[in-house]
């Protein structure tokens, strides 16, 4: 049985996606790479390092680690000026109640991100203090789909793999999940998560029965 859900952050409680596409388009802009947004969703769930060299693989120019470093701050500060003004109104729908219903049930939260500004958004939004404990981008050195930050989220929990769930809306997250060996929920597109144990279109009046037996 389920004993603990762990949460993925982008795309499953706040939609940011559009704010890291803001940021990223940015900076392809002034290097003259073509960044669309169907490119950002390929970079949903995998970590700011490596979605900039996804980005820089777009171009023909070379890059030094130095520069790459400068990139990769301009890009965050640009995101965290957008983060910034995010509020509890940008908590996707469903969300709020799934948690209440988990704490009444007497389960687990953890959240398992990519993210370095994991907290700051949990902060921002009024989720913080729902969480038991929080593994983020800072935590992990391998990021999804390696299984390591769910794996991490097990074991702050004091709980097997075979007791969490997972939400995860991102195909390295999904695979990142089921190779931590634990069951994930996958949360958007069929076609891009049917891999997950289960696939729903969004958590609007989702219910965590169904889930946990
Ligand atoms: P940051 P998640 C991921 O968060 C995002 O999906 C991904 O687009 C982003 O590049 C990554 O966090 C790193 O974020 O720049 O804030 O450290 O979906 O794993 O919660
Ligand atoms: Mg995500």
């Amino acid at each position: 049985t389920i004993k603990g859900v762990i949460f993925d952050l982008d795309g499953v409680l706040v939609d940011t996606a559009c704010l890291h596409y803001e940021a990223w388009k940015k900076i392809a802009d002034k290097l003259n790479i073509s960044f669309s947004e169907k490119d950002n969703e390929k970079l949903k769930g995998v970590s700011r390092k490596d979605s900039l060299d996804i980005i820089l693989s777009q171009g023909t120019e070379y890059f030094s680690e130095g520069e790459k470093s400068q990139l990769l701050l301009n890009k965050n500060n640009d995101y965290l000026t957008l983060v910034n003004q995010i509020n509890k109104n940008d908590v996707l729908g469903g969300v709020v109640k799934l948690i209440e219903e988990l704490k009444c049930k007497g389960m687990k939260i953890s959240l398992g991100s990519a993210s370095k500004n994991a907290r700051l958004i949990l902060e921002l939004t009024g989720l913080y203090h729902y969480f038991d404990y929080i593994v983020d981008g800072n935590m992990v050195v391998k990021a999804k789909p390696a299984p390591d930050v769910f794996l991490m989220g097990a074991e702050l929990l004091g709980l097997s793999p075979s007791e969490c769930l997972v939400f995860e809306d991102a195909q390295s997250g999904v695979q990142a999940a089921l190779a931590a060996g634990m069951k994930v929920v996958g949360v958007g597109e069929y076609a891009l998560l049917h891999q997950a144990t289960f696939v729903v279109p969004n958590l609007i009046g989702f219910s965590i029965e169904d889930y946990i037996k």
